[in-house]
């Protein structure tokens, strides 16, 4: 009887290879945490906010993204880092509002790394940016463990995914210190329980910080861009965390 399982008889060359998978990915998490505090140092030293977006593809990311740095572009510099695995429509959104864009294509990779951001936000002006937003690839899983450099995770999670999503993908709502739902002008028409929704959340993350909102009728947008404005201060002022 295997000791390590129970199965038999024991497949010794299967239990091999899940220890050298959990090495390899070991040091690929070393070696991103090794980066991702470059990222952080630099950013810090040019006093930037950094925000790194996730959620599953379509909760409405890049329109959040959009809306943020065309109504707050007159009090905040923005910079936007989009990550998709192919194409540059995401980037192309944002530079059509006159916001520095720049597209990073993963190929068949499902998160971003803190390698590609470094190399990333060589595309940009750091000392002319105050807030970098970073637009994870769409998925609720892999992006929660590879840390960007970021100073806050906020995820967004639109009405039609149903309310039940911080429970089956808890690592991502753990790792979130904000959580936008998004698409509320659909909740007559979606069977969706916000109170339920924010009570998993919130059990997984008792100190997150929930936004509802609307990008098509800007409800709670306010309240979102009001927090922004204080993470932003609160980081060159070098006091703690609103989130
Ligand atoms: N009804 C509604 N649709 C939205 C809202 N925000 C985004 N969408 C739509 O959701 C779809 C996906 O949006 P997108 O921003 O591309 O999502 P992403 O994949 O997370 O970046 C698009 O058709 C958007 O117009 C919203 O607040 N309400
Ligand atoms: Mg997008």
């Amino acid at each position: 009887m295997c000791t390590d399982c129970g199965c038999s008889p024991p497949p010794k060359h299967q239990h091999d290879a899940a220890k050298k998978t959990v090495q390899i990915e070991k040091n690929l998490l070393d070696k991103n945490d090794r980066l991702a505090a470059q990222n952080r140092a630099r950013f810090s030293d040019e006093d930037i906010l950094v925000i790194n977006l996730l959620s599953s593809p379509g909760s409405g990311k890049t329109t959040l993204v959009e809306e943020t740095v065309t109504d707050l572009g007159a009090q905040l510099r923005f910079a936007v880092l989009e990550g998709d695995q192919q194409t540059s429509h995401d980037a192309d959104r944002i530079a059509a509002t006159g916001t520095p864009a720049h597209q990073i294509n993963t190929g068949s990779g499902c998160h971003l790394d803190a390698h590609m951001v470094g190399h990333g936000v060589e595309h940009f002006t750091l000392p002319d940016t105050d807030v970098l937003i970073i637009e994870n690839v769409g998925n609720l899983v892999c992006p929660a463990s590879f840390d960007l450099g970021e100073d806050l995770k906020a995820t967004v999670l639109s009405v039609t995914e149903g309310d039940d999503k911080p429970l089956k993908y808890p690592q991502m709502f753990r790792a979130s210190d904000v959580l936008l739902i998004n698409k509320i002008d659909l909740l007559p028409h979606v069977r969706f329980d916000l109170d339920a929704c924010r009570r998993y959340a919130l059990g997984i993350r008792p100190d997150l910080k929930i936004f509802e909102i609307s990008c098509y009728d800007k409800t709670g947008m306010n309240l979102w861009y009001n927090w922004l404005k204080t993470a932003h201060k609160q980081k060159t002022s070098g006091t703690s965390s609103c989130a």
